[in-house]
């Protein structure tokens, strides 16, 4: 078994936070267990239901949820599926005693000097009428990474609508690098592909869903090395697919819970107050929080507020512990008047739900 959980130091880290969590969380939750869905294809089981991307459709709440699979594991290898350029899911085996191997991070193992993902990323649509019972419908297909710039699949997908369309914009993995895929549709039957939109190193993209002066704006997030970081940046785009005007809006913070990476979520939300966008930070020990931004209504390159403490932590069992501890991480929502009902990913294993009043967040951010 690969693991799992983390240090000590991530419970002192616990200890110190102001516990500002203002979500309630669904009673039920984890909505969604690994258990609860079939694999893709046999011999893949699946590790973990995680970061849905959200949309109301046909009067349903539906979850574009990343499902992540790789084969039972022994007690002497790690295995993990990959996909062809083609699109044939291949095995990868690698013996845990392999001096070439470094297996520190569930997510992630290097071989031989090259970086490769534990699971196998697919999204996969589910559909709710009450927004707490998920489950499968008929006669909507899976959807899997496609060539070679998604070899080792698609993940975390964020969902726009606009003007009639839903942009699915998600992470593409392969051993080119981490990028931005998009593919759209009306009627989640027929998809059109873009490609790889953003090239690596890029994720966390979120499209706004009104064009502001006739542009298209999105939120994405490059990693810089050396010099720079992890940071939130903005894009205008004439039509939704060649982006341009890059600025970077929101940094991480030394010494905060927000201090390793930062990362926009779903969709900014229109308000009378301006864009709200909940993102993610992370520590450099991976504790994964939520946060809160409020971009200008007409120029949301312009940052009006920022929350000092997280709006939400991993605290819940099913949020500390699982694949990966200590996350809660978003990228999905709907919003009904003050109410914003996020789904999100806990400890990267687990779909839980829960709600944020607008008037709270703004409260925390002393707007
Ligand atoms: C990264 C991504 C997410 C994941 C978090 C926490 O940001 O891989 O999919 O949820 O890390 O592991």
């Amino acid at each position: 078994m690969i693991n799992h959980c983390k240090s000590s130091l991530l419970n002192d880290v616990s200890k110190q936070s102001t516990m500002a969590d203002i979500a309630k969380r669904f009673s039920q939750n984890p909505l969604l267990s690994p258990k609860d869905l079939q694999p893709s294809a046999k011999g893949l089981h699946i590790a973990c239901l995680l970061n849905p991307g959200v949309f109301r459709f046909n009067g349903k709440v539906w979850l574009l949820v990343r499902v992540a699979e790789r084969p039972e594991q022994s007690e002497v290898h790690v295995s993990f599926p990959i996909l062809t350029a083609t699109g044939e899911t291949t095995i990868m085996e690698i013996a845990l005693d392999d001096s070439d191997l470094i297996a520190t991070d569930a997510r992630v193992v290097r071989y031989k000097g090259v970086d490769y993902l534990t699971t196998l990323s697919h999204l996969r649509l589910l559909c709710s009428d009450d927004g707490v019972a998920f489950y499968e419908p008929e006669g909507y297909k899976k959807l899997f990474g496609n060539g070679p710039l998604q070899t080792f699949g698609i993940e975390d997908c964020r969902v726009t609508f606009l003007e009639d369309k839903y942009y699915l914009t998600f992470t593409a993995v392969s051993d080119s690098g981490v990028g931005v895929g998009m593919r759209t549709t009306t009627n989640w039957k027929d998809f059109k592909n873009y490609g790889m939109i953003l090239p690596p190193h890029n994720k966390d993209v979120a499209i706004f869903e009104e064009k502001i002066k006739g542009k298209y704006y999105a939120l994405h997030r490059p990693s810089s090395v050396d010099i720079g970081g992890n940071y939130i940046w903005i894009a205008e785009s004439p039509d939704g697919e060649h982006w341009g005007n890059h600025k970077c809006i929101i940094k991480t913070r030394g010494g905060m819970w927000d201090s390793g990476r930062v990362g926009a979520g779903a969709a900014p939300i229109k308000t009378e107050k301006g864009w709200l966008e909940i993102y993610h930070g992370a520590t450099k020990e991976h504790r994964y929080c939520l946060g809160a931004v409020l971009l200008d209504l007409q120029d949301p390159s312009k940052v009006i507020a920022r929350t000092k403490d997280p709006i939400m932590e991993p605290t819940e069992a099913y949020e500390t512990t699982g694949f990966f501890g200590h996350v809660v991480f978003t990228n999905g929502h709907v919003v009904d008047g003050d109410i914003i009902t996020i789904y999100y990913g806990a400890a990267d294993e687990f779909v839980c739900g829960a709600k944020f009043s607008i008037r709270e967040i703004y409260a925390a951010m002393g707007v």
